[in-house]
């Protein structure tokens, strides 16, 4: 097992989806379902889970700030992700805690590549060169109808400036997200996330805790 002197490494798992797709809500539960194993989880989050990174959350969502470019969106992404590996995900991983993040890499794929149109190359590019080959063990696609999703959002209210965008831009969104997902079933799990939020939270936690390391107590 793991001991302060030579820690096993921890498991990386990120969450992602569609507006709307119940992130937020499977988080919270996923964590306490890891930490009743014996687990030390370190949750975060993106654009975010850093003092920088939270600043770009700001931007980036800023309704007021119409105009961002594409290509500025997609550098802010990464900005906020190179703090983030360096200030959180690295060390906990070291440490030998398991990182759950609400989006990672696959998040720039899908909305500044399917949705806003930047070739998949240089997203890959820019890839290489901040995550050095570090990629979650594990990726639960929270998948679901983008009127299901958009419908969630709506009732909660309060749109932000990537929410403003047409029904098409979010159908991008989903198509990439299970083209990657189809790509690498190795390292995605699909969930099924019309399901209510008690389905969704069982068969996320079956799929993270077949990644072993947690000792059952
Ligand atoms: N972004 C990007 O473009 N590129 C990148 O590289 C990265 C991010 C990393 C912020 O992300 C934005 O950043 C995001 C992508 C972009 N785009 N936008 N906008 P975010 O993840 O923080 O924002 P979000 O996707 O808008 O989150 P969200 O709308 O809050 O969705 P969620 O966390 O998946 O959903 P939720 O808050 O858990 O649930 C939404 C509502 O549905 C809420 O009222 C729940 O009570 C309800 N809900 C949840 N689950 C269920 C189920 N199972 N059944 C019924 N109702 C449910």
């Amino acid at each position: 097992g793991a001991s302060p002197m030579n820690p096993e490494r921890g498991k990386f798992i990120s969450v992602e989806g569609g507006e709307g797709a119940g992130k937020s809500t499977l988080l919270g539960g996923l964590r306490k379902a890891i930490e009743r194993h014996g687990v030390a989880v370190v949750q975060t989050r993106e654009p975010g889970g850093t003092a920088l990174g939270e600043r770009v959350r700001g931007l980036v969502l800023d309704p007021a700030l119409r105009g961002i470019d594409a290509q500025a969106e997609l550098l802010l992404m990464f900005a906020s992700r190179a703090q983030l590996l360096r200030e959180v995900i690295r060390p906990a991983l070291d440490a030998g805690h398991w990182v759950l993040c609400d989006r990672f890499t696959d998040a720039s794929y899908a909305y500044q590549g399917g949705g806003r149109g930047q070739p998949t190359a240089f997203i890959a590019d820019l890839e290489r060169w901040v995550c050095t080959g570090l990629q979650p063990d594990l990726t639960l696609l929270l998948d679901v109808p983008v009127a299901v999703g958009r419908g969630r959002v709506a009732a909660r209210g309060g749109v932000d400036r990537i929410e403003v965008e047409a029904d098409a831009f979010f159908e991008r969104v989903r198509a990439t997200y299970r083209d990657r997902a189809a790509a690498e079933p190795q390292r995605f799990r699909v969930l099924d996330a019309s399901q209510p939020p008690a389905a969704v939270l069982q068969a996320a936690a079956d799929a993270v805790l077949a990644l072993g390391g947690a000792c059952a107590t």
